[in-house]
């Protein structure tokens, strides 16, 4: 096969860039190993910036998000057991955000894609990047028990943290930090409280969100080395209400969980996000603890300078963005990834934390409630700094 651009990798960020790239008439070609229902099928982000949405409404994917998507400003942060405040992002960042499920953004991008008739090769084994320095860098794989090889100009790692794109950059310099809890999820069709709510308890870390009026999503932290096994609903609600206020938890509709997991945390980068004709975009270059509900948004906001970069290298031969694309890509990912460190440091429970550490953290969630100057750099932060030009 011959395309402009392959791209590894059809979660949200190698969907998107399809997408943006097929719009500006840019040949495209994606290759997923996993098949569309099991993509489709993994439960994750629910939170999304003004930044992704504005993206998606330009690439044409934004009228469900829009008709079924919850807009905030407001977001609770819990603390020493009945203290609670919020911080607006209107009011200091003048932004909002939209809570929509990872999922629905998968579907209505996928629906986009095929409206288009944008080759994406699911269940395609054995991806592999060849030559991403050449002149003609090419991907091949297994795909219907075939050998294909696809010959591009660029190849796009949009793989994920487990996929293959980034070990094809000799000498990848690897940031990691692993956090030593898990985070226990659930979704209920049970309708959810009015605003997000994160709180800091002595017993660990809890956060009420939601996927739209019937659909709720909660998460405590949990040890690493549970399963779902350990944990009964019954022992999750009992655990999500003890972490909150009396009056927010009696706010909370229980009901039986429709989907059960546990995520583990860490912070990863992985510099340059280039290399010669391969570039890497989303989770295939960082992961951040889903804290700071960062993780979709950098993968978008990747996905917004590379396309930037192509679209110019291919319609004005300009490659200034291309050749500026992991530098500024980095700026954002590495301020991201500060943000989604402090703000876990802040509200999780460490297991080798003593008493001062947890007076700590409750003097510094003080310290944010009383000082305008503190939220405002707080909400700055939740809500996404504008993309850069
Ligand atoms: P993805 O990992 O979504 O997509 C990569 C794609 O590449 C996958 O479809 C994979 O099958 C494919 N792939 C991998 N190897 C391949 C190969 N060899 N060949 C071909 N294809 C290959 N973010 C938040 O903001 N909030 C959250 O609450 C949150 N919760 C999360 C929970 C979990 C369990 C996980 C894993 C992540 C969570 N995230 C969260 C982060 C998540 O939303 C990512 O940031 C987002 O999926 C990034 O999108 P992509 O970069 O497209 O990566
Ligand atoms: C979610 O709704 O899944 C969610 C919301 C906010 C976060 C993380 C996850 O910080």
């Amino acid at each position: 096969m011959q395309t402009q651009v392959a791209i590894v990798g059809a979660g949200p960020a190698g969907s998107l860039l399809a997408l943006l790239l097929h719009q500006a008439g840019i040949e495209v070609v994606v290759v997923e190993r996993q098949s569309r229902d099991y993509v489709l099928s993994r439960i994750r982000a629910g939170v999304l910036e003004n930044g992704t949405v504005e993206l998606l409404r330009s690439a044409g994917v934004g009228a469900r998000l829009d008709a079924e998507g919850h807009v905030h400003t407001e977001t609770g942060i819990a603390y020493r057991a009945e203290e609670i405040f919020y911080f607006d992002i209107g009011k200091y960042a003048g932004s909002q955000f939209v809570s929509y499920g990872q999922t629905e953004v998968q579907k209505d991008l996928y629906e986009a894609l095929d409206a288009a008739g944008v080759p994406i090769l699911f269940e395609a084994d054995d991806a592999a990047i060849h030559e991403p320095t050449g002149e003609h860098p090419y991907v091949t794989c297994v795909h219907g028990g075939e050998q294909v090889r696809i010959d591009a100009n660029q190849v796009v790692g949009c793989d994920g943290f487990h996929g293959p794109s980034k070990d094809a950059i000799p000498h990848l310099r690897r940031y990691e930090k692993t956090y030593p809890f898990g985070w226990l999820g659930i979704l209920s069709e049970t309708p959810p409280l009015e605003h997000l709510i994160y709180a800091n308890s002595e017993r660990g870390f809890a956060l009420c969100s939601q996927r739209n009026p019937m659909l709720s999503r909660y998460y405590v932290q949990c040890p690493l080395d549970d399963t779902v096994d350990d944990w009964s609903d019954d022992r999750f609600w009992s655990e999500l209400m003890a972490r909150l206020p009396q009056h927010v938890g009696d706010e909370i509709v229980t009901g039986p969980s429709i989907e059960k997991s546990i995520a583990p945390l860490r912070s990863f980068v992985a510099e340059p996000m280039r290399h010669g004709n391969l570039f890497l975009a989303g989770d295939a270059a960082h992961i951040v603890p889903p804290t700071g509900a960062k993780g979709l948004n950098l993968a978008v906001s990747d996905v917004f300078y590379l396309s930037r970069g192509l679209v110019r290298h291919y319609h004005d031969g300009d490659d200034h963005y291309l050749d500026t694309y992991s530098d500024m890509a980095l700026r954002r990912v590495w301020a991201s990834v500060r943000f989604s460190w402090w703000l876990t440091s802040l509200l999780h429970r460490f297991p080798d934390q003593t008493e001062i550490d947890q007076r700590l953290q409750e003097a510094e969630l003080a310290l944010i409630q009383t000082s305008d100057r503190a939220q405002a750099l707080l909400c700055e932060q939740y809500a996404g700094m504008p993309f850069e030009s």
